[in-house]
């Protein structure tokens, strides 16, 4: 944890104070196929979530039974422990998750619509029914098998917002391949980090990607991240806008050639339940990002109970999660959940500014969306170009939901007014690649809410606010600390791929027994939670998740940088912004072209969304006399704060902050 971020004996939950509640609005109801949510009213809630903490077993027996469709069933719902670190979910049970996505549903209603596909100019896109997902997974598990990939192997995903996405993600899952997506945001060192650490013999891409009316050559960058990978024996290449793309022949395959060698059905491999079904980089406090993994039933069960109970998920509904299938959310939202409850999803391909402000809105109006979800980011993009672009009436919308990062009161209200006329319900959910599916979040339909409240806990999730000094929970309401779980729960991240110690100290032995969120929060009088952001030195990016120790590991490799500390700053737009600190070694020029350098060392490194925005070329870093550097005297200088920087005599060279408030304010 970094230094002197969360004052425990901060005073009470001061916002909750003077908040307004929000009940569901009466024509969430009137709206509903079914008159009410599957929850009715927050009683029910209370005492469903009384039985998950009480009785776990039963509670979460019963509902793997009713949202999953079993090869064998399992007789032991959990075992393992938060000390342990060995948590295992439905043992002895048998499943696939490709079947449970598609199959049970293609059978029942092979025309019913799965995939809504949204391409990036207007009006280009189509319908995919569940019949013709199934023929496309079973197509694209017969190549892969092909290629040799085999149960247990992993296969790196590095594609755009496609219906192929999904289609590769369900492939991987029916031949029981674990699928290891990296956002198409990435550069290639980042890319090719993580197909060595995840040992991928197999990458699928596309020849270019578009988005915003730009396009993304994808497949350039495979090629320059696989020059350094040389246990890839095959990329397979969707063909999405048919540019010339440099081929090497044998190793590189085309998907439309390979597809139509096989037939439209391959059986679904029988899985147990603890076995991977993906693996998913996440940044942490330290430069290296952290292959997070999660099993079969544990996170599918996390992924449907959550899309049913949060998102009040009906049979007939049309599910529109924003998020890119690159993060946890696009996982989650865009793939498993709206598919293991058998309805249509979204998959949204461009931005939300293109062709204009509207396009969020145009994609809800026309195709009648019933549930919208997107990081408060995109939220503040489109307040800022005004209300005027809201122009439809988006009158099948229940449930709005917020992810990602804090949501302010009236970004909130702005969503729940302008986008949903008042007339949907409002749900800020948190949590994280390592939850799997919500922790703290309002049931749409049922929990009243608070704008910037997360509110209660879902099931099975038994929260803990701790002092993150003494390490002891802090009982009762009013209380601010660190959030922590006390509980197991099914969708919790399993280990980190080859690397399970770091999992325990990162996330079950900072406090024993147990789970460890990286954020701060608070418990206001009614016991609603409150997230305050990561106490770790994670930023948060327009909802992307980046370690400061990362950007700093990219701008120490180019030859100039001495130095560097990363702070994350609050950011009107993107939420937080990086803003970095750097020396430079003597005899280099200091120019706005070095600065270039650095901005574009990064990019390359780790991809353009962790371009710094601001870059200080200093003398030297605040550091303490053990040569730690006081990354907390920088972030309190680039807030405007730096009259709260505390005792700076004990640094090995006080004079530098003068220095540093001098550059910093010179720039502003
Ligand atoms: C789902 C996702 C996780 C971090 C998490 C926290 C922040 C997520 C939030 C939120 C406030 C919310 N976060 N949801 N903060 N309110 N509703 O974003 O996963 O990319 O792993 O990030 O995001 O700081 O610890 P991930």
């Amino acid at each position: 944890m970094s230094e002197g971020d969360v004052k425990p004996s901060a005073p009470v939950v001061a916002e909750a104070q003077n908040v307004d509640t929000y009940h569901v609005p009466k024509a969430f109801f009137e709206k509903h196929p079914n008159e009410k949510p599957h929850i009715d009213g927050l009683d029910q809630y209370k005492k469903m979530y009384k039985e998950s903490i009480e009785e776990p077993d039963k509670f979460w027996g019963n509902m793997a039974r009713e949202l999953i469709t079993w090869d064998r069933d399992f007789q032991t719902v959990h075992s393992g422990s938060l000390e342990g670190g060995d948590n295992a979910w439905f043992l002895e049970g048998r499943l696939n998750a490709s079947y449970n996505c598609v199959d049970r549903h293609a059978i029942k209603n092979p025309d019913k619509p799965a995939i809504i596909y949204e391409g990036d100019e207007a009006g280009e896109g189509r319908i995919i029914t569940y019949g013709e997902l199934l023929r496309e997974v079973c197509k694209l598990a017969w190549v892969l098998r092909e290629m040799g990939v085999r149960k247990g192997d992993t296969v790196a995903l590095y594609l755009p917002m496609i219906p192929e996405a999904v289609v590769a993600f369900l492939a991987c899952t029916r031949i029981g391949a674990v699928h290891s997506v990296i956002f198409a945001g990435f550069s290639s060192d980042s890319l090719r980090d993580r197909i060595i650490d995840a040992q991928s013999k197999v990458v699928i891409t596309t020849d270019e990607g578009k988005r915003g009316g730009k396009v993304i050559g994808t497949k350039k960058l495979v090629d320059e991240a696989l020059k350094q990978c040389p246990d890839v024996a095959h990329c397979l290449v969707f063909k999405r806008t048919g540019a010339e793309v440099p081929w090497t022949e044998k190793r590189d395959l085309w998907w439309h050639d390979e597809m139509e060698k096989y037939p439209s059905y391959i059986a679904p491999e029988s899985m147990s339940s603890e076995d991977p079904l993906f693996l998913l980089y996440t940044s942490g406090s330290t430069g290296k990002p952290k292959g997070v993994m999660h099993t079969t039933a544990g996170y599918l069960l996390g992924a449907a109970a959550t899309g049913k109970y949060v998102f009040d998920i009906h049979d007939s509904d049309r599910f529109f999660c924003g998020g890119d299938v690159g993060w946890i959310t696009g996982h989650t939202y865009v793939v498993y959940a709206p598919l293991m409850l058998g309805v249509a999803t979204v998959v949204f391909e461009g931005t939300p500014a293109y062709p204009d402000f509207s396009r969020y809105w145009d994609t809800v109006e026309k195709h009648k969306i019933t549930q919208f979800y997107v990081a408060p980011t995109a939220l503040r993009l489109l307040k800022r170009a005004g209300d005027h672009h809201v122009k439809h009436q988006m009158e099948h919308l229940r449930v709005l939901g917020s992810v990602g990062e804090p949501i302010a009161a009236e970004v909130w209200k702005w969503y729940f007014e302008i986008v949903g006329k008042e007339n949907a319900h409002v749900v800020d959910t948190y949590w994280q690649t390592e939850t799997g599916s919500h922790v703290i979040t309002p049931l749409g339909g049922v929990t009243p809410t608070k704008p910037g409240s997360a509110s209660l806990p879902f099931f099975g999730i038994e929260p803990a606010i701790v002092d993150p000094v003494s390490g002891k929970e802090i009982h009762g309401n009013d209380v601010e600390g660190v959030l922590a779980f006390k509980k197991p729960w099914p969708s919790m991240a399993r280990t980190v791929w080859r690397a399970h110690k770091r999992y325990m100290d990162t996330y079950l032995n900072v406090y024993k027994g147990l789970y460890f969120t990286g954020d701060g929060a608070g418990r206001d009088h009614e016991g609603y939670y409150w997230i305050r952001g990561r106490v770790d030195d994670v930023v948060n990016v327009s909802g992307h998740r980046l370690s400061t120790a990362e950007v700093e590991a990219a701008l120490i490799e180019h030859q100039a940088v001495a130095e560097a500390a990363v702070v994350g700053v609050h950011d009107e737009l993107t939420g937080q912004a990086v803003n970095a600190f750097v020396s430079i070694k003597e005899g280099n020029e200091v120019n706005d072209a070095l600065k270039k350098e650095l901005v574009l060392q990064v990019r390359k490194s780790i991809g353009p969304f962790a371009a710094p925005k601001m870059i200080y070329i200093v003398p030297d870093l605040p550091k303490t006399r053990s040569g730690k550097i006081m990354r907390r005297i920088l972030r309190k200088i680039v807030a405007g704060e730096e009259d709260q920087l505390g005792d700076t005599s004990t640094l090995s060279d006080p004079s530098v902050v003068d220095v540093i408030i001098e550059e910093v304010q010179s720039k502003k």
